[in-house]
Parts: C-alpha cells; structure tokens; sequence
C-alpha cells in the first residue's frame, strides 16, 4: 500500500470516480487540487474558469483530439467551499462504468493524478476541513450496516467525540501548565494551586476517560454486530430453533442425534442490530471422526461467539449430558433456552444464567428470547442517542494510554514525585488524547486509516 502522503503535495490535483463500479444512471468523477478548475476547462466545452462556483452546467466533455466523450453535469466548487476545502470539480456523466472511465482517463490526460484510496477524505483532514475522528467516521458512516452504527457514525462526525476530547484536553492542560510552572519556579512550590485540587481535576477526567472508554463494548456491537452461537447437546432442537429465528428453512432437521456436523452461518437483524447466528453440532462424546472434529468446532465457535444459547430439550429435563456441557459453558455470556416446551414433561430445573422457555417446532417463546438477547447484550445500558460511544480500537488503545499517564501523574502527585517526571507523563497523556483527533499522529497511523477507504472518497 502506498504511503497516502509519501508524495504528498497541498493542492496537488486529483482525481476519481467517486461512484460504486457497475452501472448506474449516474456516475461522478471528482477532481480536487489547486488546479482542479483548469484542468476540468480544458475537457469541457464551456470555460469553466468563468462558471460561478457552487452552480451547476450542462455541456460536452471532450478528449485532447477534441474526440466527443460525454453529454455531463459539471459542477464547480471554489475553496475553501468544498468536502477538501480545495478548489474542486464534479462531473457528472453517465454511468456506466466505461464511460465513467473514460471521463476520468480524459481528466487524468488534461493534468490531473489518480487519486489514492481516502486522498480526498485525507485532504480534507490536512486542510483542517476534519479532524482525524470526524475523518475515521466518514468511513464508519459509509460502512454502517445498521442504523444504531449509523446514529453513532453521525453524531461521531458531527464532531461530539471531538469535542468530549477537547474538554479532557483543557482540564489536563490547565494541570500540565500548572505542573510546568512548578517545573521552571520549584522554589515557589505548589501555590498555583492546591495539591488536592490537581489531584481531584485529574481524577475527574480519569474518570470521565474511563467512562468513555467502557462505551467501546456498546460501540464494537454497533460496528460489528454479534455473533450468536447455538450450543447443546445432540437433538435438542438447535438446527430447529436456528431456522424459527431465521424465519426460513436454513439447517438441516432431523430426529437422528448427530444430524448437524458443521458450523453452519447466517445472518439475521434483530432490534437494528446485526447478527451472526451460529449453528453448531451437538457436543456428545463421539468416536466418529467427521462428527468428533464437528464437536471440535462447536467448542471452538462456543469460545469465540459474544453470546451462547444453550438449547435443552424440556421434554428430557436437564440430562447428565447436558449438566457436563453446562460446566464448559462461560456463564456470563450465555442464555439457555428450554426448548420442546410443547412437549414439557417433567419440572425444570433453574439455570445459573438468564433461561427462556420455547418451542422452536410451534414458535413460541421466540418473542421472549429476542428480549432476553437484548438484554443481555446491553447488560451495561443501551446507548442513548446523545451519548458518545467510541466505535474504534484505535481510539480504545489512545484513551488506555491517556488514563494510564494521567494515574502515573496522580500517584506521583500522592508520593511527592519530582515535578520533572510529573510534566513528562502529563505531556504523554496529553499526547495520547491528541492522536484520537489527530494532533499527534505518526506517518504511519494516517496511512493505515487512510488506506481503508475507498478511491474516490
Ligand atoms: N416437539 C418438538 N420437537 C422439536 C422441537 N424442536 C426440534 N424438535 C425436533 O427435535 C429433533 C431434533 O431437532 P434438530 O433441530 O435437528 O436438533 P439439533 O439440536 O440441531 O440436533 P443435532 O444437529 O443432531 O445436534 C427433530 O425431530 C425436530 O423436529 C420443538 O420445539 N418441539
Ligand atoms: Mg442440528
């Protein structure tokens, strides 16, 4: 991959199809850089120097060889009034992905370069049009796959993390000022401010950080959606309730123990989210070598999966089976379901996680199960759409770093610590909080995110 900013020059001219491949009734290539005007004038058939900016004209694109290439829309945008904050052009022709091609190629012949995937987004960003977490959720708003991960895209590049890290970043200034002061004046010791009061500011943020930080959990849900994983015994009704949720006859049936033998995967929406149902092979003790590696990757699924059901068969009760399987299982992340509910016999014992009753065959109880996932999955409070949930490892390992200097300096605080050393892990800490918003990002950071979007955007 290259280096978005290896070659990276302001202003140097780019351009794009900014529009998915494939046919469509449009498509729009985009050109941006200090000579975007010049170089759309010399394909176009109309001076486009002389267009107002942010108004739309129908003319010809045209080849050096003044070949006819497109009927099109062009649509100029002077800077600093553009998504770059550079002059910059759209042509919208037709859109087939040839045509499309063939626009740009003439725009590429008349001066402009080829854009790298995200150097728009990324001029954008240097241009101070974005900072560098409103630029990553440009990328989360295109890929949101639901609308939780959607509002949470929206509100992120509306700039609402933005400004949650900037209050963080004034309370810890004032400190690291303080904390400076002391440096340069020891002799006039700690009068800027009380050694309690630094200490109660810096807790405050501490836990302000650690509380934005507990939102990745809600945050990876929303982005990622959450694997659900079907466990139990053989013919317990796994395949049966994996098709009830399903809504369609995906597994196969049967009444002979053993009838699943591998993962099978799915996708299902459930209450805005996005599932990835997981149906499993029943663990029994098996010799069959085709089944035995089945049981193998049940477990192993059962390990990775965010949440379990654990399906029983309420017409056998729980069995001594199902009592082994049970002390395999990780409790916090599991429901169990009874299932056979139709054909209930005997008394059921309790389950050492939420349980639900239902009957895959008749449907029933379905409702009740979907509640309890939801419960589950939000054990710690379903976001409300005013909060800030931060959606991004990147951020998560940035903020880890910011509360573990901004300790450093607490304890340090409390056991007398030369001031020196105090200053230094404010500076980290403050360093840290920057790289979210891009303050203080390496070469490297800015390519890896960069890279991820798409050309043209
Ligand atoms: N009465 C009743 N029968 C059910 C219900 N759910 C499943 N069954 C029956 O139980 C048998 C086993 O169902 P499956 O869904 O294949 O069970 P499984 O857990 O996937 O089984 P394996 O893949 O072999 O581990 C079939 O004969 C189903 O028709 C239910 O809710 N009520
Ligand atoms: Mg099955």
């Amino acid at each position: 991959m290259d280096f978005i900013h290896e070659s990276y020059q302001a202003g140097d001219t780019i351009a794009a199809i900014a529009t998915p491949p494939g046919e469509g009734g449009v498509a729009i290539i985009r050109i941006s850089g200090n000579y975007a005007i010049e170089v759309a004038s010399r394909c176009f058939s109309r001076p486009v120097e002389s267009l107002p900016t942010h108004t739309v004209h129908y003319g010809k694109i045209k080849n050096k060889e003044g070949e006819w290439i497109d009927h099109v829309l062009l649509l100029p945008m002077h800077a600093p009034r553009s998504y770059t904050g550079e002059h910059t052009v759209e042509i919208h022709c037709h859109g087939g992905s040839l045509i499309a091609r063939r626009v740009l190629q003439t725009v590429l012949e008349a001066g402009a370069r080829a854009a790298r995937p995200g150097e728009f987004t990324f001029k954008a960003f240097m241009n101070g049009k974005l900072d560098l977490a409103q630029a990553e959720a440009v990328q989360e708003l295109i890929g949101a796959k639901n609308e939780k991960a959607l509002q949470a895209a929206g509100s992120h590049l509306q700039g609402a993390l933005t400004r949650k890290i900037s209050t963080f970043q004034k309370s810890l200034s004032d400190i690291a000022a303080i904390l400076e002061a002391w440096v340069d004046f020891p002799e006039e010791g700690l009068e800027f401010a009380s050694m309690e009061e630094i200490q109660a500011t810096l807790k405050q943020a501490t836990d302000a950080m650690q509380s934005l930080a507990s939102t990745f959990h809600n945050g990876k849900i929303l982005r990622e959606g959450v694997s659900l994983c079907l466990i139990g015994c053989p013919n317990v009704g796994k395949s049966s309730l994996m098709n009830a949720l399903l809504g369609k006859d995906r597994a196969i049936v049967s009444a002979i123990a053993g009838t699943t033998r591998d993962v099978l995967e799915d996708h299902l929406k459930l209450n805005g989210l996005n599932f990835r149902l997981l149906d499993t092979a029943g663990i029994r003790d098996s010799a069959e070598i085709v089944e035995a590696e089945g049981i193998r990757r049940s477990r192993q699924a059962m390990q990775e999966a965010d949440l379990i059901l654990f399906v029983l068969d309420a017409s056998q009760g729980l069995q001594p089976d199902d009592h082994l399987l049970m002390q395999q299982i990780p409790p916090e992340k599991t429901i169990g379901v009874w299932n056979k509910i139709d054909i209930k016999q005997t008394e059921l014992p309790p389950l050492p996680f939420p349980t639900v009753q239902a009957s895959a065959q008749e449907r029933q109880g379905l409702e009740v199960l979907q509640a309890t996932i939801d419960e589950v999955i939000w054990k710690n409070g379903m976001p409300d759409q005013q909060e800030v949930v931060i959606t991004s490892m990147r951020h998560l390992e940035a903020l880890k770093g910011a509360i573990a200097f901004a300790q450093n300096v607490y304890d340090g605080l409390s056991h007398n610590l030369s001031p020196e050393f105090l200053c230094v892990d404010m500076r980290l800490c403050l360093r840290e909080l920057g790289k979210i918003i891009g303050t203080n990002v390496t070469e490297d950071i800015l390519s890896s995110i960069f890279s991820k979007f798409c050309i043209g955007k």
